[in-house]
């Protein structure tokens, strides 16, 4: 029903100028040939004046990657507003677990930055705030970032970050993330990676006792996934040293290259880390997705066939039987409404992939997605990755020299079962990225602008949309339930199997109720409504 995949695409062009039109054209795709991705214009600047969904470097650096770290002080060097919407908003949840740990997180640090600093310098200031910190809350590590103005003063946070680890004996490093940096989170992301890796990685060689040892990178405990997905493992005896960085502590990412294996939820925003990990330490690495019954199967069947080893196959399927008793009745009530129903998400740089899995557990059909900022493998696959000329980010940020370490003998072991095993033909590499997985001629859009949103909203009537907060009271005022897919609103977790039960029994109570129906958009005028409701 309603327009073509290809009409729908051309209405939301036509209103565009012409060079703008030109460029939006290559971030939106018809989905012609899903096993064969056409090659999408992801990771570009957005065209100024357009109302994107998109964040920035800081966001992507302090807010995402580093944030959730709970017992270092994060500090924000700059104006208040940055520190202040970067202060829990994503429902990134933390306990301690150690009676003798603290959790700063409910804390908001910021230098404050006022005009006379952006006269006359705020490397001062910043000395003072560290000193402060400290002498309040004596942590193990401070960490320092910068936002836009500091960059376009050109405070020197690292020189600074430098005397004051020495003055303080503490480990205490600074992000040149300024919000500028990149076109989107994304460049945050790298930026925030480089910094993890060369002040925290390896600096505890404490040896883990643990028979299976992993890290789950690229999970950041949103409404408490990384909770659910620690449980699912435990249960199958498989010990997590470090999620990155959800709900972790500084002392386990200082340790957390004792683990045999990384296991990737979100590639595009910890990639990066994987692949130094690897080459410095010998740790292999795959993607794995925890959002989706057959996904979290598939997942733990992959790290189970990693280890090779019998009790560790055979336990994991026990697992899976006893939580499939729970997942399959709800799946068998929710689908009575959910079946055939229509989902459009456009979401970040990898939920936008891994919610469709969800979804598709509901019998429920994506036509329309996108990210807000992946790059092209997010969508085409890791395979196009050397063909990809142009990346934006890496215009800004460079790559750290990083070599193997061959004295860490532990590690070494790792590197030796993944090619043993690699001969056997278990694949590392199979990222096949969304438009591979999505269905022949839905819409692929990157960076979705408001004014396409609004029209696929209007053509097509998707029963849910996947979106953030944004555009979520848009969305809502137009009729259709929004669920925030990075918050969760209010609700969560949904990764592994009992996070799928509560994303089933949300979604079926937000497409069943009647209310949509009854909301009436603010804008719209009574002889509009009347007409509709006559042609109705
Ligand atoms: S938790 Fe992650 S899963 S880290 Fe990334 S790309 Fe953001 S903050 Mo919002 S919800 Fe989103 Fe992803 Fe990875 Fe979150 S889809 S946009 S930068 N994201
Ligand atoms: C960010 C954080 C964000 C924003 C969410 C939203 C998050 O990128 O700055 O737009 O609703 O998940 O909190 O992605």
């Amino acid at each position: 029903s309603g327009p073509s995949a290809e009409e729908t695409r051309e209405q939301m062009l036509e209103i565009y100028p012409k060079k703008t039109r030109r460029k939006r054209a290559k971030q939106m795709l018809v989905n012609k040939t899903p096993e064969t991705p056409e090659a999408i214009g992801a990771n570009s600047r957005t065209v100024p004046g357009i109302i994107t969904q998109r964040g920035c470097s800081y966001a992507g650096c302090k807010g995402v990657v580093i944030g959730p770290i709970y017992d270092i002080l994060h500090i924000t060097h700059g104006p208040i507003g940055c520190g202040w919407y970067s202060w829990l908003s994503r429902r990134n949840m933390s306990k301690i677990r150690h009676p003798e740990e603290t959790n700063y997180l409910q804390y908001s640090m910021s230098t404050d930055m006022q005009e006379d600093h952006i006269v006359f310098g705020g490397e001062k200031q910043l000395k003072q705030a560290i000193q402060e910190a400290y002498d309040e809350f004596k942590p193990k590590a401070i960490s320092v970032y910068a936002t836009c103005p500091v960059g376009l003063i050109g405070d020197d946070i690292h020189s600074v970050c430098r005397e004051m680890k020495e003055k303080l004996g503490i480990n205490i490093f600074g992000f040149s993330c300024e919000g500028y940096k990149g076109v989107s989170q994304s460049a945050g992301h790298h930026i925030a990676n480089n910094g993890v890796f060369k002040n925290m990685i390896g600096l505890d060689d404490t040896p883990v006792e643990a028979k299976y040892k992993i890290n789950v990178l690229g999970e950041y405990n949103i409404g408490g996934d990384a909770w659910e997905i620690d449980r699912i493992l435990r249960l199958c005896g498989i010990h997590i040293i470090g999620t990155l960085s959800g709900g972790v502590s500084y002392d386990e990412i200082c340790n957390c290259h004792q683990a045999d294996l990384n296991v990737v939820m979100c590639h595009r925003s910890i990639n990066y880390m994987a692949e130094m990990m690897e080459t410095k330490f010998g740790m292999p690495w795959f993607k794995v997705n925890f959002i989706g019954i057959e996904g979290t199967k598939k997942s733990l069947r992959k790290i189970a066939q990693y280890f090779d080893e019998k009790e560790l196959t055979d336990r994991v399927e026990e697992v899976i039987a006893m939580e499939m008793a729970d997942v399959r009745p709800v799946i068998e009530d929710v689908r009575q409404r959910t079946e055939g129903k229509k989902a459009a998400l456009f979401v970040g740089g990898s939920r936008a992939h891994h919610y469709q899995d969800l979804f598709s557990d509901m019998g429920m059909t994506t036509i329309a997605a996108g990210y807000e900022f992946a790059h092209r493998d997010d969508y085409e696959g890791r395979d196009v990755l050397p063909s990809i000329k142009i990346d934006a980010d890496s215009r800004n940020i460079e790559e750290l020299h990083i070599e193997a370490d061959p004295e860490r003998f532990n590690l070494r072991k790792t590197k030796e079962r993944k090619v043993a095993l690699e001969e056997s033909g278990f694949e590392f590499s199979d990222y096949e990225g969304m438009m591979r997985q999505m269905a022949k001629d839905t819409l692929v859009i990157d960076d979705i602008s408001a004014h396409e949103l609004e029209k696929l909203i209007e053509l097509h009537k998707p029963d849910v949309i996947g979106s953030g907060i944004k555009d979520k009271y848009v969305i809502e005022k137009m009729g259709i339930p929004c669920k925030q897919l990075h918050s969760y609103d209010y609700g969560g977790p949904y990764a592994g199997f009992k996070g799928a039960i509560n994303f089933f029994k949300e979604i079926d109570r937000m497409i069943s109720t009647k209310v949509w129906k009854l909301t009436r958009a603010p804008w719209k005028d009574d002889s509009e409504e009347q007409s509709a409701a006559a042609a109705e």
